[in-house]
């Protein structure tokens, strides 16, 4: 770049006036490769003083009426800092479990042009594991297991609140999730070939004051971040998706048609297992339909790339950048 680059801080903030001024304030103003730092903080309607105290420290607050959660927070963050011309963009908590001071190393490699996107990892360094109650960090550890076996690529912490983007990264992300957005942002940019670090740093296991927003309920938690990673699994690897249940199903109908052909071999008579040839029949017909949802899943996902390949030429556009010519897959 032949200008300096210009980082901005989100914040996505839902009641915390106990620590939201100590974070905006210890936020660093200048680090190596970075000439201008803002902070937007995402404020969906809190009841506490949360957007006062957030702007006395020197943040732009944006309003959310009602929470709408923190995944739909992290999307406005995203575009307003993108609409306010960011080439680098962190985000960080409000709750004091991330120390802002840490940011410079995390945008490092990211500045270097080493990576794409940069992660906080709380275990990939095992002398900087966190205190945190041990449901929380087996929840964080099959999380980071799926999400690996999902990108074939090995993830230490795919769930952790402090990130930074660059403008590629930034540009070509385009999320879903209302509920929050840490594992379908990992999915997102892996399947776009953006270049993933995970940066060790310590953090604070459990927040100093008042309940989780986000992960108050792990059952809440693990059922409504499932269905986002699903269904983004599902929209950029229909095939592969449709293509497991059919299988599953499959074997289902060989096992089930087996065992009947099996008895007939062996007494001569389809009776009393007459049943298994129709569920053999109705798992095969299943299977075909998984097949087939594929197969349309496999055309809607060539339109899907289409249109994220337009959306990101459009958002570089819109900031009149000349690097039109780079692509976002
Ligand atoms: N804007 C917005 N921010 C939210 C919402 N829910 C949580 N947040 C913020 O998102 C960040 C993460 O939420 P936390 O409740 O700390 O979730 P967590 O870190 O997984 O859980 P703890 O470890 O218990 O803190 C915090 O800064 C919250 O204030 C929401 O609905 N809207
Ligand atoms: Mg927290």
């Amino acid at each position: 770049m032949d200008r300096p680059l210009r980082l901005i801080v989100v914040i996505p903030a839902l009641n915390e006036e106990a620590t939201i001024e100590k974070v905006v304030l210890a936020v660093p103003r200048s680090m190596p490769g970075v000439g201008e730092v803002d902070v937007l903080v995402i404020d969906d309607g809190s009841t506490d003083r949360t957007a006062e105290l957030a702007r006395s420290a020197g943040a732009e607050v944006i309003h959310h009426t009602t929470p709408r959660g923190v995944g739909s927070a992290f999307q406005t963050a995203l575009h307003e800092a993108i609409d306010h011309g960011a080439d680098l963009i962190v985000n960080i908590d409000a709750d004091g479990q991330f120390n802002p001071t840490d940011i410079p190393r995390l945008v490092a490699p990211v500045v270097s042009g080493d990576a794409d996107f940069s992660t906080a990892s709380r275990f990939m360094d095992p002398a900087l594991e966190p205190e945190m109650p041990w449901v929380k960090r087996w929840g964080n550890r099959q999380m980071s297991r799926l999400i690996s076996g999902m990108t074939k690529q090995r993830f230490h912490d795919v769930s952790c609140g402090m990130r930074c983007y660059n403008r590629r990264a930034a540009l070509s992300l385009n999320l879903l999730g209302r509920f929050t957005y840490t594992q379908e942002v990992f999915l997102n940019l892996a399947y776009k070939h953006m270049r993933i670090v995970e940066v060790p740093i310590r953090v604070r296991g459990v927040r100093e004051f008042g309940k989780s927003r986000v992960a108050g309920s792990i059952f809440k938690y693990a059922s409504k971040t499932s269905r986002i990673i699903f269904r983004c699994y599902r929209d950029y690897h229909p095939m592969r998706f449709f293509g497991w249940i059919g299988g599953i199903f499959l074997t289902m109908s060989v096992l089930t048609g087996g065992f009947l052909l099996w008895h007939y071999l062996t007494s001569g008579v389809l009776s009393p297992h007459k049943w298994a040839g129709f569920v053999s029949g109705g798992f095969a017909i299943l299977s075909m339909s998984m097949f087939f949802a594929g197969m349309i899943g496999d055309m809607l996902n060539r339109h899907r790339i289409y249109l994220e390949e337009l959306l990101y030429r459009q958002r570089l556009m819109a900031r009149g950048d000349r690097s039109a010519g780079e692509s976002a897959e």
